[in-house]
């Protein structure tokens, strides 16, 4: 399984104080770890990385596998001046990698658009959608447990796509339906981006894409979506500040056409914050529910089946009812 990305960037590469090091989603390798560094770069040295061709035209050389300080290293040299290395597992085989890692790099460098790796976004937009693609590959291509490769077989692999902004109790979803735990405490890093496995009895697998939901990788959300069964948006109903913007993040990507037809479930969440007198809970209920249609212009969604749930992922309101929604919404 790929474990992580990085990137050296250098106006020589060779020349370690002028070094800058980016990675994701954790930070493994560090410019103090000279050593390491440094060979890694030596290999890249041997093999002459070419220059750039012209402009729009980025030299992207065969990558190279290694093995050093117990990492499992496949780096690629582009331009004489950056390297991109993949960590993987150490049990993995980074050859098994080889197409499409160079296939990924031509086509997010070499497509005619131009690339900056001088903007820091688009390093960290590079990285992150390198990974996703690379790990998507890496789990339902190469990896492909048995499991996996059971349900894939029969048509049952379905797979969910799960966004809304930071912060709304995506992760804490997650494990909730896998684990079936809530810890308020519990650590989720918001640059950490997940996969999970749920089997669900007669139906089938849920693969659930647990996206971070930071600003900077927003425009990422989109890779994962192309080919989902379905889409899942969450709302911290609780925190208005924050609905003018996640609003315009929800129509933003439910406008784009390649998703159009994919069922939608939206789930307000955090519900047990919201305030309410136990007489007429109910009618309060009904009252927010209908401020955020209002607010969201629900009203708007077209051509696709969609429902709408509100829950608690700390007290267990409604979590029991989002999977067979899922598979009504699916199924349908
Ligand atoms: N009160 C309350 N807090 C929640 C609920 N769901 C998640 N949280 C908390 O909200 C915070 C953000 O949750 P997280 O799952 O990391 O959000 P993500 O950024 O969308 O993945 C965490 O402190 C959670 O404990 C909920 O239903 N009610
Ligand atoms: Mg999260």
């Amino acid at each position: 399984m790929l474990y992580n990305i990085f990137l050296f960037k250098g106006n020589k590469i060779q020349d370690l104080e002028d070094l800058n090091i980016y990675s994701y989603p954790h930070e493994i390798i560090s410019i103090k770890d000279k050593i390491l560094v440094n060979n890694i770069i030596k290999e890249h040295d041997k093999e002459e990385c070419s220059q750039q061709l012209n402009l729009k035209q980025f030299a992207i050389n065969e990558p190279i596998a290694q093995f050093l300080n117990e990492l499992n290293l496949y780096t690629c040299c582009i331009n004489g001046k950056i390297i991109l290395g993949l960590i993987f597992d150490n049990e993995d085989n980074p050859y098994d990698y080889k197409e499409i890692f160079k296939e990924l790099l031509n086509e997010l460098l070499n497509n005619g658009n131009g690339y900056s790796f001088d903007d820091e976004m688009e390093v960290d937009n590079l990285l992150i959608s390198m990974f996703i693609d690379i790990r998507r590959f890496g789990d339902e291509v190469i990896e492909k447990p048995y499991e996996i490769d059971y349900y894939f077989q029969r048509e049952t692999f379905f797979k969910v796509f799960l966004f809304g902004i930071d912060e709304v109790g995506k992760s804490s979803l997650v494990r909730r339906l896998k684990t079936g735990e809530f810890n308020e405490n519990y650590f989720t890093p918001t640059r950490k981006f997940n996969i999970e496995y749920i089997p669900v009895e007669e139906k089938g697998l849920l693969a659930i894409w647990d996206m971070p939901g930071q600003k900077s990788f927003r425009p990422k959300w989109l890779i994962g979506l192309q080919d989902s069964n379905l889409i899942i948006y969450m709302i911290d109903i609780a925190n208005q500040r924050r609905f003018e913007e996640s609003s315009s993040e929800f129509w933003n990507v439910i406008n784009k056409d390649e998703l159009e037809g994919i069922p939608l479930l939206i789930l307000g969440n955090k519900i047990d914050l919201i305030k309410c007198s136990k007489e007429d809970y109910d009618s309060q209920v009904q009252n927010l529910e209908k401020e955020l249609f209002n607010f969201y212009n629900f009203k708007n969604i077209k051509n696709r089946k969609w429902n709408f749930l509100l829950t608690s992922v700390k007290t267990n309101l409604n979590i029991d009812n989002i999977i067979p929604e899922i598979f009504d919404l699916i199924s349908s």
